[in-house]
């Protein structure tokens, strides 16, 4: 089977950009196909650490051929950007990638909209975006009307276009109380003129990853997808309405690819040892005290993209059952399992109390999961350190109980254990 998906299974930052940079080399094509720039993803070449957030992971290989495809946003400023400080580094993403012509643009007026949403709240909570004009990107995709592509730039109607766009943004973002600098921003000439140079520059890569993918599948080349955001965050099947735009579980594959089901095999799920969120939304096993605090620290949990705290608390297997069902998984990736070493106490929920009763189902409704009181097993901690651990055999008898339950409670094997950020820093279980 050609096509090996990399899914996180909780709200992201999974630390996938690792697994997908160690297994690159295996694949002839890396694939990204849903979200936008509110993805980080960190891949680390040598004593070179980079940060891509539209680039797939396998361009620092030149062998790879990187495709961006029509699921994924794109915001063109911070794609040449993306693009500009790979080439100072001598990475020349010219001859190995490609961005779909189908593929959505982040424009000025999204990144306004969503500052400007991002303000409101639904009921107490705002969704906590990360600004990246993503939702309002994504609306204007399905909505149809006021949507710009890729392929939009390169075309000789492109001026027009955008200039009666911007007119219309511009009223919009007038009655939503856009502040003077944005609505300078979004002003149909500079946005025009903007569009110009991301056209000349984007050309040579833009165009169809749709054959070219489809050819790549049927010829059996080795193609690797690689998830943004986590499966919690799925707009249709996570903890709606506090989810992204765009389908972040492994069922997002095909759409935002543009490949059949039949072309997908393994499905690699990864999760941490223990659960974090960035942004508002229910969060069942969040520890809002001490233990969450050195979670936190042991573990550097702050955002890649927006720098925010993350919150912290304990791995839900209810959680990633679902996750892990819905996506596919065929293997699990245990990820920031050094973290777990140095704790007093640790702890996996096992199921949900909501209202009284016991439930090992995920909740569909915001608030019901809000309710959930979460029932724990205590693990009993190991208190040693896992960092140089090569094989499972270097690993102490408490670590190997947690991942053997962790292994029974989601019902998919653990293939791969990571204690710490180095590549050599994984283990590969057999
Ligand atoms: P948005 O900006 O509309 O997508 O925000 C909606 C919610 O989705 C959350 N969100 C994220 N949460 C964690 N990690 C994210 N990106 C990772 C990163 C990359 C990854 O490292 O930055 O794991 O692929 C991410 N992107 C969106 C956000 O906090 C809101 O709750
Ligand atoms: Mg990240």
């Amino acid at each position: 089977m050609p096509g090996t998906c990399v899914i996180g299974l909780q709200w992201g930052d999974e630390a996938k950009g690792k697994l997908v940079d160690l297994l690159a080399n295996e694949f002839e094509l890396v694939v990204r196909y849903q979200g936008g720039a509110n993805a980080g993803h960190t891949v680390v070449a040598g004593d070179e650490v980079y940060k891509l957030h539209h680039i797939p992971s396998g361009i620092l290989r030149p062998q790879v051929q990187n495709l961006i495809t029509p699921g994924v946003v794109i915001n063109p400023e911070t794609l040449l950007v993306e693009i500009d400080g790979l080439a100072k580094r001598g990475v020349d993403v010219t001859k190995n990638l490609r961005i779909s012509e189908r593929a959505h643009l982040v424009m000025p007026w999204h990144i306004a909209e969503d500052r400007i949403i991002n303000q409101q709240h639904i009921g107490k909570e705002s969704i906590g975006t990360t600004n990246r004009g993503i939702g309002p990107c994504y609306r204007d995709k399905v909505g149809r009307t006021h949507a710009i592509r890729a392929i939009d730039l390169m075309d000789s109607g492109r001026d027009e276009r955008i200039a009666e766009v911007a007119n219309q943004k511009l009223k919009v973002l007038q009655s939503l109380g856009g502040s003077a600098e944005e609505l300078e921003q979004i002003s149909p000439g500079r946005v025009v003129a903007a569009a110009a140079g991301w056209a000349e520059r984007l050309r040579p890569m833009v165009g169809d990853t749709t054959y070219p993918l489809l050819d790549a599948a049927e010829a059996g080349r080795r193609i690797l997808f690689e998830g943004a955001q986590g499966a919690l965050l799925d707009i249709d099947h996570g903890t709606y309405p506090f989810v992204t735009s765009s389908n972040s579980s492994g069922v997002g594959i095909c759409a935002g690819a543009g490949v059949p089901p039949r072309w997908i095999g393994e499905v690699i799920g990864v999760c941490k040892a223990y659960s974090t969120r960035v942004g508002g939304g229910p969060f069942p096993t969040e520890l809002d005290d001490a233990v969450g605090e050195q979670i936190r620290k042991l573990g550097n949990e702050f955002g890649t993209t927006t720098g925010r705290p993350r919150r912290c608390g304990w791995i839900d297997a209810v959680a990633l059952r679902y996750t892990a069902r819905l996506s596919g998984v065929t293997t699990l990736a245990l990820m920031m399992m050094d973290v777990l070493s140095h704790l007093d106490e640790i702890k996996i929920c096992v199921a949900y109390e909501l209202d009284g009763e016991r439930i090992d189902r995920f909740p569909c409704h915001a608030d019901s999961l809000r309710r959930c009181k979460p029932i724990y097993e205590s693990v009993t901690p190991w208190k040693q350190p896992v960092d140089d651990a090569k094989t499972v055999a270097d690993f102490p008898a408490g670590a190997m109980a947690f991942v053997r339950r962790i292994e029974e409670l989601v019902g998919v094997p653990v293939g791969v254990l990571s204690v710490g950020p180095d590549r050599a820093q994984t283990i590969f279980v057999d």
